[in-house]
């Protein structure tokens, strides 16, 4: 490699160091999450779950009328619980996205529409991997690149 490619390359070393350095303000690492969710006629409370990929959940789950359920397809959480029986569910979150979870035992006319949504956000490390990929990307590209004859303007 020539001193004129190194030198071209020098600014995406500095942003992969910045990428990889940077305090980012959210999302520290995995961690378990104690939540409990409380399920009436017809809804969960809270609505919305949030959790970082990664994390471990450990969900109690309560019934404040009637049987009902707690059920998300993309984990293969699916729990039963009775009035006054806390049910305790655990995952680990480990795909990213919103996943839609519903009840899955049916408990009256509106059954079908109780439900509710898992939030899982990316965390830190995975955001730090994708910038650096990109960096990285980058960097190829502009080092595959021809240089004009002579070399950078100004290394000559
Ligand atoms: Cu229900």
């Amino acid at each position: 490699m020539t001193r004129a490619r190194l030198w071209l390359l020098l600014p995406f070393g500095a942003l992969a160091l910045v990428v990889l350095l940077v305090p980012l303000p959210f999302a520290p690492a995995p961690v378990t999450r104690e939540l409990t969710v409380v399920a009436r006629q017809f809804a969960f409370e809270p609505p919305v779950l949030r959790v970082n990929r990664g994390d471990r959940v450990r969900l109690t789950l309560e019934a404040s009328d009637v049987v009902h359920g707690l059920h998300v397809d993309e984990y293969g959480v699916d729990a039963r619980v009775e009035p006054g029986i806390a049910r305790r569910v655990e995952f680990v979150a480990d795909r990213a996205g919103k996943f839609r979870y519903r009840c899955s035992v049916s408990c009256g006319p509106l059954h079908p529409f109780m439900t509710g949504e898992l939030v899982v956000s990316p965390n830190l490390p995975f955001v730090r991997a994708v910038g650096l990929t990109l960096v990285v990307l980058a960097a190829t590209l502009v080092s595959l690149r021809r240089l004009p004859p002579g070399g950078a303007p100004g290394t000559t």
